[in-house]
């Protein structure tokens, strides 16, 4: 896999104490106590607002003098330096890579929703032992797209059923103009696959294999990838995006 050396040396920067640093730890302190305070007030409800209140006061752009005191106390909160848990675990300043080798690893999976037409009914036999669920019929008219993405299975003998959508894990990825891209094609659910990458290879995929696809996009839109024993709805999306002018 590859690894990348800046953010690995941005972890590893060893931090010297000083006194400049010391006050602003300081004001990380007071920063995250305003805003436990405005979320004990009822200000805040999520708890991952108090993490987007500290990011954007951190982050704002600055320049010359202001700007080396701002990625200093930046450096201070994400190093775990404060005493404050919540300002030590919520910044982090990271260098995102530059490579233009992209490597993705693609799963065959299904979803699987599980319930029975009683409720409350335990059978320690069968999979869709669901018995805390309400009773579920199943739909009387079927809007399911024919094909084999989908299925359906009828009440079993203590009125267990189900319904499955296969997909790809992950099913949109991002890449760029002119990068080289791999993708790592995993059957994990299901016998067998038929995959298409469009203008790319069209393979068999079983069980417990892995095939590989390697090619380099030379302008921007999007590719699908699709699986043809099961459509309509195992398919994804490769988005291309136009490659910047600097
Ligand atoms: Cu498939």
């Amino acid at each position: 896999m590859m690894k990348d050396k800046r953010l690995m040396n941005t972890n590893q920067k060893k931090i010297t104490t000083t006194s400049k640093q010391t006050q602003l730890i300081a004001v990380a302190i007071l920063a995250a106590s305003i805003v436990a305070a405005a979320a004990m007030t009822g200000g805040i409800s999520n708890g991952q607002n108090p993490q987007k209140a500290m990011a954007q006061e951190v982050y704002t752009p600055q320049t010359g003098a202001a700007a080396a005191e701002a990625n200093e106390y930046k450096t201070a909160v994400s190093n775990g330096s404060s005493s404050s848990s919540m300002a030590a675990t919520t910044v982090k300043a990271v260098d995102p890579s530059k490579s233009i080798e992209k490597e993705f690893w693609i799963n065959t999976v299904h979803i699987d929703g599980l319930t029975n037409i009683n409720a409350t009914v335990k059978c320690d036999t069968c999979p869709q032992n669901t018995p805390t669920h309400p009773a579920e019929k199943p739909p009387t008219n079927s809007t399911i797209p024919t094909g084999g993405g989908f299925k359906i299975t009828e009440p079993n003998k203590v009125g267990a059923w189900s319904f499955r959508s296969f997909t790809f894990a992950p099913g949109q990825i991002v890449v760029n103009q002119g990068d080289k891209v791999t993708l790592h094609f995993i059957g994990v659910q299901g016998a067998y696959h038929v995959i298409e990458v469009k203008g790319v290879d069209t393979f068999e995929l079983k069980r417990a294999q892995i095939h590989t696809v390697s090619f380099t996009p030379n302008s921007p839109g999007t590719i699908t990838y699709i699986c043809n024993v099961h459509p309509p709805n195992m398919v994804g999306q490769i988005l291309v995006l136009p490659k910047a002018t600097v």
